[in-house]
């Protein structure tokens, strides 16, 4: 496969490959079997394949966002009807909420508010949860929206893991989506996190009408970074009433399967996460997606508004597949 030989270019070392359009297509076009095969390849060579990462999701604060991302249901400019907007929660209810999700076999606690970006009269709040969140001997991760170079240091000091920041969809189609900030935006928080230290959750959503090559763009652009995302949370969009993409078609299971897959093959040491939409799609799809190489999904009833399949449902999957929950990494 011919891809650009990057250290080559910069004259120095180590060799570093960086992905094009065309070798990553090449790849998402092979016969299904093939590609299945070249995705469990690649996945056993870092991976344990019957282990699946399970984090946990919790709205710290929804609804009222100022942003317009329209596949949102907590943005103020949606069309339709809005969510309430509540305050930002107290810590100690966020801590008794991550206890449970801990006993329920969570090793991650993911916290979202519906911000543009934190404000500075929230920092000492949200640091308190990390630090709680922390003590509680879980891995902590939040996304807050967009981040000063200051706040991640910020965070990163109480002790914050992952920061989670989605491209969502490729550069091309990103305006099409959201329009109060730009895809550039989007990579400045992610720069200033990485600089900050802390690892990188960063993916995107499918089903929001792009084309298999806005798909692919967006997977360039995440496994070509100095330093892969170290998680990489792939959506299947939730269409939500009353958002601009309420009726947007849906994406055929196949094509998510093989979305996945590429991920995996592309970015062979990230955590790629099957993350919204496991609710509406079948336990068949969901196994075509572990075996393709996602191996990290959000556990519990619910994500941040929506509906996500739950304990029991999980374990059922879990058990009928021989998938054990991933333990934490004593050594980080
Ligand atoms: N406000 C913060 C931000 O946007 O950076 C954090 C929360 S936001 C809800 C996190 C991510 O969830 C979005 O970037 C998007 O990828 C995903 N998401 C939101 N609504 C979704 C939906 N209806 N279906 C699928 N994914 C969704
Ligand atoms: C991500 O990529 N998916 C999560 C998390 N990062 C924050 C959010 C999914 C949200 C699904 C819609 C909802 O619950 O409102
Ligand atoms: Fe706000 Fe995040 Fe929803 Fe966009 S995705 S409207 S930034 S909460």
């Amino acid at each position: 496969m011919a891809l650009i030989d990057l250290a080559q270019a910069a004259g120095r070392a180590p060799a570093r490959t960086l992905w094009t359009r065309e070798d990553a297509r090449r790849i998402y076009d092979l016969p299904f079997a093939d590609l299945m095969f070249e995705a469990q390849t690649v996945h056993r060579r870092t991976f344990d394949p019957n282990r699946v990462q399970m984090s946990k999701l919790l709205s710290i604060k929804t609804g009222g966002c100022p942003e317009d991302c329209g596949y949102c249901s907590q943005s103020a400019r949606m069309p339709g009807e809005k969510l309430k907007a509540s305050k930002l929660m107290e810590v100690e209810r966020v801590l008794a909420e991550a206890r449970k999700a801990k006993e329920g076999g969570a090793t991650r606690y993911c916290m979202g508010a519906a911000w543009r970006s934190p404000k500075e009269r929230d920092m000492d709040m949200v640091v308190a949860m990390v630090e709680g969140v922390k003590a509680l001997g879980m891995e902590t991760c939040m996304t807050l929206g967009m981040l000063s170079p200051e706040q991640a240091l910020r965070l990163k000091d109480a002790g914050l893991d992952y920061y989670n920041h989605n491209l969502d969809t490729s550069e091309r189609y990103y305006s099409e989506i959201i329009t109060t900030r730009t895809f550039a935006d989007r990579l400045e928080t992610l720069d200033n996190v990485r600089s900050a230290g802390m690892k990188v959750c960063a993916g995107g959503i499918l089903g929001m009408g792009e084309t298999v090559d806005d798909r692919i763009d967006m997977l360039v652009t995440l496994a070509n970074m100095d330093e892969a995302p170290e998680s990489v949370p792939i959506n299947m969009l939730i269409p939500i009433p009353g958002t601009k993409l309420e009726n947007a078609e849906t994406i055929d299971a196949l094509d998510f399967v093989r979305t996945i897959a590429l991920a995996r093959i592309m970015m062979p040491e990230s955590h790629v996460r099957l993350s919204a939409g496991r609710t509406e799609m079948s336990d068949e799809t969901q196994a075509l997606c572990f075996l393709a190489g996602a191996n990290s999904i959000f556990c519990g009833e619910t994500l941040l508004t929506a509906d996500n399949p739950g304990e029991d449902h999980d374990a059922k999957l879990f058990r009928r597949l021989g998938i054990e929950p991933e333990e934490l990494d004593p050594l980080g």
